[in-house]
């Protein structure tokens, strides 16, 4: 596998500018709003921007964080930032100001870009920090980012990366203490992104030319590596969405042929009346990640259009491990499995012991390939634990290989859940509720829900002598945290299920409360 483009460059940018179109006209982007972006344009406002980081004269390896919401442009900045050799740090849109202050404060980054409405208290956080530049960009496209992109050269010569150099960090909460900043190099990125443009199947223009719908958000590996890289990378075109709406993905399906999606957009979409085999004729592929996607979907999903939706599994240190076969010659897609770890990926289970178990066992699963992260942010002891002496990355995600080598995933040995196809960490939301007044104690789990798959429910004990009230809790929390990691109802009650340890029996409170949030 190349990780370097034929210049000799291993900058990941290099090797998605190769594989622009040399129809530069033809267009690259089209908004669902009618804004047109041809191959050109790309690669001229990447040049601008990339020329003012550049004359920004930032030191090597300077992080710019972005937390913008999703817009043509904040791509181009991600883009950009390649280009100019720098280091990308997205941070989600919702995140609020105490989770912000944690990532600018650990990635300590050269340059910060929000949104101008959140310009005043995110400034503050960077500026204290010692963050050189904060700029702001909208989604209108009005900002100081453009406008001083716009008196940039459009030319610009791709800085000189090496495959192992760091492209891009992106945070993933914890378990225990704060969220780690998992270190992508270019060549982690390009080598992954050159696996599933083959193993995929993409269509180049001779053939006929792929079209991807881009309806995920760009702050995450999926919407921002595999979603992105896959098109960029085989030249097509993206119908660009900023917001997934399921009447909208359906509209444009008769002039795409790639979707891509957490399981939530396919439940929302299979709740569209107009999703048949006539709405979905034009298009070649469906694929879904990020979360276990229910056979009840899978199998009415393929009920309903003839497509069976290609599940693949990854994260955020590895990007994509595994994926069931596109080519029918490589076997079914099967619902429930994430399939065969993709061509370069070693992937392993382990008993506790780190001995292999036999096939169809199951353990942990472990990974080691070009895609696997170097680490996490200057976490030395964290990255130690979480590789093998061999070299393996331990997922913490627990599966089994059966005999035909597909690969399930039966849960996690880490404490968390997913919903929508966001990752929340109980023991950091416990965190925020044991802070407020009046509580002694609390335990968060995720519970089943119909649209986001989990969603956090939070039970909470009272100290002695404080009255608490549930809804209160919540108002409080959306104050302070992302939406999504809120929980949707709160329980307060005067003692938790422990066992004969003392620790508090999760599965017992999951059992309880199991139809406690309807969808
Ligand atoms: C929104 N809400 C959620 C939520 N998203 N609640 C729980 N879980 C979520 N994921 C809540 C908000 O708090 C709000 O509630 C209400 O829903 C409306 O918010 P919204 O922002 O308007 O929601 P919507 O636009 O409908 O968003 C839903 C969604 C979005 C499913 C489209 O969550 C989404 O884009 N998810 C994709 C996540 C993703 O890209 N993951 C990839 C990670 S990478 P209230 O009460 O505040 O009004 C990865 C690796 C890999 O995992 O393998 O890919
Ligand atoms: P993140 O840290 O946000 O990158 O999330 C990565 C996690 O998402 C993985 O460790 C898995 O637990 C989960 N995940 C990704 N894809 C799938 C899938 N297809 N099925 C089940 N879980 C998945």
């Amino acid at each position: 596998m190349q990780n370097q483009d034929n210049t000799g460059n291993g900058n990941l940018f290099a090797a998605l500018q190769a594989a622009f179109p040399a129809a530069s006209d033809d267009i690259a982007v089209e908004t669902d709003d009618g804004l047109l972006y041809s191959w050109r344009d790309l690669d001229r406002a990447t040049a601008m921007l990339a020329n003012l980081l550049t004359s920004l004269e930032l030191p090597a390896g300077a992080r710019i964080a972005a937390q913008l919401d999703k817009s043509v442009e904040a791509m181009l900045l991600y883009l950009a930032t390649l280009r100019a050799g720098f280091v990308y740090l997205p941070l989600n849109a919702a995140y609020q100001s105490a989770e912000i202050e944690y990532f600018i404060d650990n990635a300590e980054p050269a340059v910060v870009v929000c949104s101008g409405k959140n310009f005043g208290w995110v400034s503050k956080i960077a500026f204290t920090v010692g963050t050189q530049f904060v700029f702001t960009l909208n989604s209108d496209r009005s900002g100081s980012l453009l406008e001083r992109a716009a008196a940039c050269s459009d030319r610009h010569v791709v800085a000189v990366k090496q495959a192992d150099e760091l492209a891009a960090i992106i945070y993933t909460s914890g378990t225990t203490g704060r969220s780690k900043g998992a270190m992508l190099t270019h060549g982690n990125l390009l080598s992954n992104a050159q696996v599933l443009k083959k193993y995929w199947g993409w269509r180049s223009a001779k053939q006929g030319g792929d079209v991807l719908i881009h309806a995920l958000p760009i702050f995450h590996v999926h919407g921002l590596f595999v979603a992105l890289h896959g098109a960029l990378l085989n030249g097509s075109k993206m119908i660009w969405l900023n917001r997934f709406e399921p009447a909208l993905v359906l509209e444009k399906m008769p002039q795409a042929t790639v979707f891509m999606g957490v399981p939530t957009l396919y439940v929302r979409l299979l709740a569209e009346p107009g999703l048949d085999s006539a709405a979905t004729r034009h298009m070649r592929l469906f694929i879904s990640g990020s979360a276990p996607l229910l056979i009840e979907t899978f199998t009415l999903w393929q009920e309903r259009t003839g497509h069976t939706i290609l599940e693949r599994y990854g994260m955020s240190e590895t990007v994509m491990l595994t994926s069931n076969p596109y080519h029918p010659e490589q076997g079914q897609r099967r619902g429930s499995t994430v399939g065969f770890p993709l061509p370069g990926v070693s992937l392993r289970v382990q008993d506790d012991a780190g001995q292999s178990v036999p096939v169809g066992d199951i353990g942990g699963i472990e990974v080691k390939g070009p895609n696997v992260f170097t680490g996490y942010w200057r976490m030395p002891e964290r990255t130690a634990e979480d590789f093998t002496s061999d070299g393996y990355f331990k997922t913490g995600d627990v599966g089994k290989i059966d005999a035909s080598g597909y690969v399930t995933i039966v849960g996690r040995s880490k404490d968390l859940f997913i919903s929508g196809g966001y990752n929340v960490y109980p023991a950091e939301i416990e965190g925020y509720i044991n802070e407020l007044p009046g509580v002694a104690e609390s335990a968060v789990v995720g519970v089943p829900h119909a649209d986001f798959g989990e969603v956090g429910i939070a039970v909470v004990i009272a100290r002695e002598g404080a009255a608490l009230n549930a809804d209160d809790i919540i108002v409080r929390l959306k104050s302070r945290l992302a939406n999504f990691k809120v929980p949707k109802r709160c329980f307060v009650v005067s003692e938790l299920p422990r066992n004969a340890m003392g620790k508090v029996q999760k599965n017992i409170l999951r059992s309880r409360y199991d139809a406690a949030v309807a969808a």
